[in-house]
């Protein structure tokens, strides 16, 4: 297979001006007309042909400079014009003619039709499944784009930039023409056209300016899109007010569809969303969905300058823009949650999701920095690595220059940037110059991968009330990692002394190893370092579990406070060890305290995942840890039963239903407790379960109590089930809820396999394999997400993995290779597992037709 390298990167030798495109619609066969005006690019050589890429179309015509030209060649990834009039430095007008066919269209990029409409995905290479082209983000052109349909069937007809004109045509025909302003590579490029109705709002921006904001949906789903509207509103605020940076467009759309490989494209001034992502009402969505689409929301709206206005230079940048727009994206959210509390619970929730996806992507055959060095096909490298570590990198360099010596470094960058296609150093030039300070350490994180390790080692003299600590970072050495050099980690640290000696720093760590000496230090301290995760790193630190424990009751740094919970909790489970009483006595202290904020209690007694835990192992037995932390957590829901019974109580709201962070807060505390309480007597609270089922009038309360139902196998779970079904059977947002429920639930005392309910599931006639959000909430829900089921040692489980991906990858193979990750880390379990998962493995990678994408990972896998 073809493998592209960073190192190789060529300019192009031509580039666009200007493009127009005549896209005319029909599913069975659009045509699509282009007129390229190229100019020689930075590396053009006299007479060099132009090589447009095109993927799965069908040449029609083309001419130069209004004559029918022949002097090329197709392949079938390929159009190679030759003889081109390009002497000089004049442009020249290519015109190409050639037809695409959405309706056959199942890997949902490119132009594909969707419940009756059609939409586009363009990134990373979707463009050239639309018409030949220069498909690369470094070719940015302005786009004048004509689109015609039949008006009774696609009466809205949508594209980049603002609209010029609109056209009825003969036979039922309309048209609309729209013009993008701005310079953009074809990856950002957009079209939509259908049934659809919006909400709109027009707002004033900083500068005095009207702008127009849309939401477009299926007519049904309109009063589900208040929401993301305000989400959207609140994300332009944000922007001016953090950052400084206004709306550039006069409309700003955003258009939901039902089929979608992601979760939202930032297309410019079209933003396109998988319906997750937007649509919600208190009665079929839950408060992490809320969140979630104020965050996706958010991120999407935030590329328009970080990713649009200043784009990719090549697709090993990709980091350059995602991890810069998840770091956006967080800090807003942490700043919508409301209070110092709220920011802490929103970076707790960050840090988990990245260890427990990155930190295993990382320590597998998949790892790569952030910046990856070598691709065979881009689709697998949407990473947690690219976006969630890569969010963790920009944020390292705030902590190194303060809040504000990271805003002159965005000022300075987008000053030297805008318009231009841009790499990863151009960022760190930005963020250095801006400040003075010499960066150059800190490209490692950009070069190399796995997480690095740093041991902890202390000393204290009481006589001369000095506290020593000596850090070693030993960076992870893997195949991605050949050098191992030492990373720049910013570790931010305090002292926790009673009589509160108020030492706190932010070491630098460079070098392999360094020491801190710390003077007037009252008494032996407890450390707490690496506060709020200042550095995505893993600690050997072999602190006490008194220690612990008084980290966990009274660390000042929330993060911290969490942290020392989940480490006490995670070194009991890894030793098969139930609670002991001082610890279930501090969780009794955190869960009685009443300055404590709910979400942060619900957090802190909520158990490390399966996937965390197995990152401690060094052969992994999949039964034993879930048969360990479940002992525990039963353990902890008998223990502490009364207060469980009593936060259940005092955790309801009252009132009319709100997802802000203090409501939600609450419903997690107060659903959490419920768990514990089916947990700890699932006989006796099953019917208090039921009654919140049957009369929650919100989404969150009514799936926690279906939820804690069917985990804990109550008697009532199926009838609930059904019910959910048919209440629910219009919404498919909901009807994925109800598929991944059953998918994830974990082994269940005298109840059928999980694995035989899902496979009735993909038999149900909701069930579609061409629509990624419903094979995610059942194929990849069972294989991804429910590891006690998944890890069977008959290898059920990977027999299902195996038959899965070959069905999925001829129909979406971005869908497929998301999947085929799940067997990534084979080589890390007991060797029971490891013997069937490698079956499995070879299996797929016997198929003889399988995609670039699922042969990458699993051809990794087995290396
Ligand atoms: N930038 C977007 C990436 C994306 C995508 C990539 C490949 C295939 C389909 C896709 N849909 C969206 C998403 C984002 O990070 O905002
Ligand atoms: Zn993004």
């Amino acid at each position: 297979p073809q493998s592209f390298r960073r190192l190789e990167y060529c300019a192009p030798n031509y580039t666009f001006a200007q493009v127009g495109l005549d896209i005319a619609l029909d599913p069975a066969r659009t045509i699509v007309k282009s007129r390229l005006e190229v100019l020689p690019g930075a590396s053009h050589e006299a007479g060099s042909p132009l090589v447009l890429q095109g993927h799965e179309l069908e040449f029609v015509s083309l001419r130069i400079n209004g004559e029918a030209h022949r002097q090329f060649e197709l392949t079938p990834e390929t159009l190679i014009i030759h003889a081109l009039p390009n002497e000089g430095k004049q442009s020249f007008i290519v015109e190409i003619i050639c037809v695409c066919v959405p309706e056959k269209n199942t890997s949902l990029m490119g132009l594909y039709v969707s419940n009756g409409n059609f939409f586009t995905q363009c990134e990373a290479e979707g463009f050239r499944k639309i018409t030949y082209f220069l498909d690369r983000p470094d070719v940015m052109a302005r786009y004048h784009v004509t689109l015609r349909a039949r008006e009774a069937e696609y009466p809205v007809l949508l594209s980049n930039g603002n609209l010029i004109s609109t056209e009825k045509l003969p036979n039922g025909w309309h048209s609309a023409v729209w013009e993008d302003p701005f310079l953009k590579p074809s990856y950002l490029f957009a079209l939509v056209a259908g049934k659809l109705e919006c909400i709109e709002e027009t707002i004033t921006t900083s500068s005095g300016a009207k702008k127009l904001l849309q939401i477009w949906v299926e007519p049904h789903d309109l009063k589900k899109t208040r929401h993301a509207m305000d989400s959207l509103i609140a994300s332009i605020h944000w922007d001016e007010k953090r950052y400084g940076l206004e709306l550039d467009l006069e409309r700003f759309m955003i258009v939901a569809v039902g089929d979608f490989n992601m979760g939202a494209m930032e297309n410019k001034g079209l933003n396109i969303f998988n319906t997750k992502y937007v649509l919600a009402r208190p009665e079929t969505a839950t408060d992490a969905d809320f969140a979630n689409i104020e965050s996706v929301v958010a991120h999407e709206y935030f590329h328009n300058w970080t990713g649009n206005r200043v784009t990719c230079r090549d697709w090993f940048q990709l980091s350059l823009k995602e991890g810069l727009t998840v770091f956006r994206d967080q800090e807003f959210s942490a700043d919508q949650m409301g209070s110092e509390s709220g920011r802490a619970v929103k970076r707790i929730e960050d840090v988990r999701l990245l260890r427990q996806l990155q930190f295993p992507e990382d320590a597998g055959p998949m790892a790569h920095p952030i910046r990856p060095d070598e691709y065979q096909e881009i689709n697998n490298f949407y990473t947690v690595t690219v976006y969630e570590k890569g969010a963790e990198v920009v944020r390292m360099y705030q902590t190194l220059l303060g809040v504000d010596g990271f805003r002159k470094g965005m000022d300075l960058y987008f000053q030297r940037h805008d318009g231009q296609a841009v790499t990863c150093d151009d960022f760190l030039f930005a963020m250095a110059d801006a400040n003075g300070r010499d960066l150059s350490q800190f490209k490692n994180w950009y070069s190399q991968a796995g997480t690095p390790k740093v041991r902890v080692e202390e000393s204290y003299d009481a006589d001369k009330r000095q506290y020593q600590v000596t850090l070693r970072q030993s960076p992870a050495v893997n195949a991605a990692n050949k050098d191992g050099k030492p990373f720049h980690i910013p570790l931010k640290m305090r002292l926790l002394t009673p009589a509160d000696d108020r030492v706190e720093a932010l070491l630098e760590l460079t070098q392999d190893q360094q020491t801190w000496n710390f003077d007037d230090v009252t008494s032996r301290p407890v450390l707490s370092i690496n506060r709020s995760f200042s550095a995505p790193i893993n600690l050997d630190f072999n602190q006490s579990e008194a220690d612990l424990l008084t980290m966990f009751s009274s660390d000042d740094d929330a993060f911290n406070r969490w942290e020392a919970g989940q480490k006490l909790a995670m070194q009991m489970i890894l030793g098969n060890r139930l609670p002991d009483a001082a610890l279930i006595e501090a969780y009794r202290n955190l869960l009685t305290d009443p300055d404590l904020d709910p979400a942060f209690k619900e957090l802190a007694l909520t158990l490390p995942a399966e996937a965390y835990l197995y990152e401690q192992c060094a052969s992994v037995d999949p039964q034993k840890i879930y048969a360990a932390r479940r002992a525990f957590r039963h353990a902890i829901a008998s223990e502490l039963r009364i207060e469980w019974a009593a936060l259940y109580q005092q955790m309801q709201t009252s009132g009319p239903f709100s997802p802000d962070a203090a409501s939600a807060g609450k419903r997690a505390l107060k659903n959490l407790a419920l768990s514990m309480l089916l947990e700890a007597d699932p006989l006796i609270w099953a019917p208090m379960a039921v009654n919140q089922y049957q009369n929650a009038d919100n989404m969150t309360d009514r799936y926690a109590a279906l939820a804690g139902l069917v985990i804990h196998g109550s008697k009532s779970a199926a009838a609930c089930l059904e019910d959910f079904y048919i209440r629910f059977a219009d919404d498919a947002l909901v009807i994925d809820k109800w598929f991944a429920l059953q998918s994830s639930r974990p082994p269940v005392a005298n109840a059928e396999s999980t694995l035989s309910d899902v496979k009735r599931l993909r038999e149900h006639e909701a069930f579609k394999m061409n629509n990624p959000n419903r094979v995610r909430s059942v194929i990849h829900a069972f294989c991804m997400s429910n590891p006690a089921s998944f890890h069977q040692v008959d290898g059920s489980g990977y027999a299902f993995w195996a038959e899965s991906v070959l069905a999925l990858d001829p129909i979406n193979p971005q869908i497929a290779a998301r999947l085929a990750r799940g067997l990534d880390r084979w080589r890390h379990f007991a060797p029971i597992y490891q013997e069937q998962m490698l079956a499995a493995l070879k299996r797929v990678a016997a198929c003889e037709t399988l995609s670039a994408d699922v042969k990458e990972v699993v051809s990794k896998a087995l290396e």
